[in-house]
């Protein structure tokens, strides 16, 4: 819907052209196209009466209804929408909101029908995509979400940027215009081009915004991540804790925007653990006299890897023949939170483990004070079994789906495996093949700009964590040089 001439069959036209429906592409002033098909309408070169037409699009089906813009036939676009489901109001982009949109627009107020702004004519002398937007605001009363900008206005008016996937699209320059069917579609961070890059990233953040303002749902998930992950670190440093790298690029811009924090995010950093390979043990004797009382207690205590179940943030605490009935209940209690405490605190945690409680002695008579010392050295001669132990680095493996077209398929298997991936499995889906694989987390950075550009976006992938699994010499070895700084 929309004013006489914005281009609304023109616009049908390309639709079905590109969607298949159609060979070749008709034009209004040539009186060939589909939906204008009254000889009045070819003649005149105006859309008279509403044409009904279905086309498919990405497993879609579109059922599209192209209204007339003349004020005479306003009838015909109020009989549209009492059935439509959705409108698009389509724009010159060089006149911005002109009468007859107002007029249709209301129509579609009335009928409580969502919509959908496209600024058209881009290419026209005098487009201006700023004036059109601010147009929309200020006549239709309107908040619109921008989900797309143009590159260029006017005569350099050449393709449109994604706002939400951050890629670009660019058709080829106008001497060479042909239908329009072939452009480039590139992910903005190939292109080198700071202020489009700057634009999208400021659209992309207001639009988040927008819809957290729209949906509660939204804005939960987008501050409770906020809240969670904001961990800080005694040093200068502050973890962020993220499930992919568009979600700390996302926590990292609200910190600026309301915190008004100036920061700068480093390098993606992998949640690596460590575990031991072999069972050691380790004494501490703890003698301090505090106040008048002399406080005496000796801890044996052993880790052992863990075999069983992967146990995250709890121990597994066992107690070695004999101990745990001469234990006073106290210092039981006492060992068992020394063991907790220290396994939420350590900075690596340390899975697949179990500490085994092998010897402890005290004086007589128990107090808290004695409790409490035993809870702090517990830590101590953990570290020091742990000290003792080979250990080894385990890396986080995720499950992965790619959905990708048969052309396209040997391109995104050769990526994988130099990913370190493993390919379980293949399945076919309708056209497509789904490839179910396992990679370590850690060969996974970028893989969604990547995985675009192999298959100009038509490919599409999900990430979950499977399992720590360990990895190999060579690989922790090159892992730990890295992160000592020394490569
Ligand atoms: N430069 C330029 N011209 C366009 C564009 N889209 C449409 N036109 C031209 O604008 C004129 C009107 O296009 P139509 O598609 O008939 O417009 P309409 O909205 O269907 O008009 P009515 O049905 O009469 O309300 C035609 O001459 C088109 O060739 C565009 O993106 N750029
Ligand atoms: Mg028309």
């Amino acid at each position: 819907m929309a004013h006489i001439d914005a281009g609304k069959t023109t616009t049908t036209e390309r639709m079905l052209y590109y969607s298949g429906y159609t060979r070749t592409l008709g034009d209004v002033d040539d009186g060939d196209t589909v939906t204008d098909f009254m000889a009045q309408e070819r003649e005149r070169g105006i859309t008279i009466q509403s044409a009904a037409v279905t086309f498919d699009w990405k497993g879609y089906r579109i059922n599209l209804i192209d209204t007339p813009g003349h004020v005479d036939f306003t009838l015909e676009v109020e009989r549209s929408l009492r059935v439509l489901d959705g409108a698009v109001a389509v724009f010159d982009a060089s006149a911005g909101v002109e009468a007859q949109s107002l007029t249709v627009w209301r129509q579609a107020d009335k009928h409580h029908i969502p919509r959908i702004c496209f600024l058209n004519k881009m290419d026209k002398n005098g487009a201006s995509f700023t004036l059109a937007v601010e147009s929309i605001k200020q006549k239709l009363k309107a908040k619109p979400l921008l989900l797309q900008l143009p590159i260029g206005e006017a005569k350099t008016f050449r393709g449109i940027v994604d706002v939400v996937t951050q890629d670009q699209i660019v058709w080829r320059s106008a001497a060479d215009l042909d239908d329009g069917k072939t452009f480039e579609l590139k992910s903005l961070k190939e292109v080198n081009d700071p202020d489009l890059l700057r634009n999208a990233t400021d659209a992309r953040n207001a639009l988040i915004e927008q819809v957290a303002d729209l949906d509660d749902e939204f804005a939960e998930l987008v501050l409770g991540d906020f809240s969670e992950s904001f961990d800080s670190l005694p040093s200068e440093e502050t973890i962020l804790c993220g499930m992919g790298e568009l979600h700390i690029e996302i926590i990292h811009d609200r910190i600026k925007r309301e915190y008004g924090l100036e920061t700068y995010l480093g390098p993606l950093q992998i949640a690596y653990r460590e575990t031991i390979q072999n069972s050691v043990r380790a004494i501490d004797a703890l003698d301090r006299t505090i106040g008048e009382k002399r406080h005496q207690v000796t801890i044996e205590l052993g880790v052992r890897p863990w075999m069983g179940e992967m146990s995250a943030t709890a121990p597994v605490i066992e107690y070695a023949e004999n101990i745990y009935d001469s234990l006073q209940s106290e210092l039981r209690e006492a060992i068992e939170t020394g063991i907790n405490n220290s396994y939420l605190q350590a900075a690596a945690p340390c899975s697949l483990a179990a500490v085994l409680v092998a010897g402890c002695g005290a004086q007589k008579s128990l107090d808290k004070v004695s409790c409490a010392i035993s809870k702090q050295d517990i830590d101590i001669s953990k570290a020091q079994a742990l000290k003792k132990a080979d250990k080894q680095v385990l890396e986080p493996l995720m499950n992965m789906e790619v959905t990708v077209g048969e052309d396209h398929l040997g391109a995104v298997l050769a990526d994988l495996a130099q990913r370190r991936g493993s390919i379980q499995e293949i399945q076919s889906r309708q056209d497509n093949k789904v490839v179910i694989a396992s990679v370590p987390l850690a060969e996974m950075m970028g893989y969604s700009t990547h995985l675009r550009s192999l298959t100009s976006g038509t490919a599409t992938f999900t990430l979950e964590l499977a399992s720590y699994q360990a990895m190999s010499l060579p690989e922790q070895t090159a892992l730990l040089n890295k992160r000592s700084g020394l490569v």
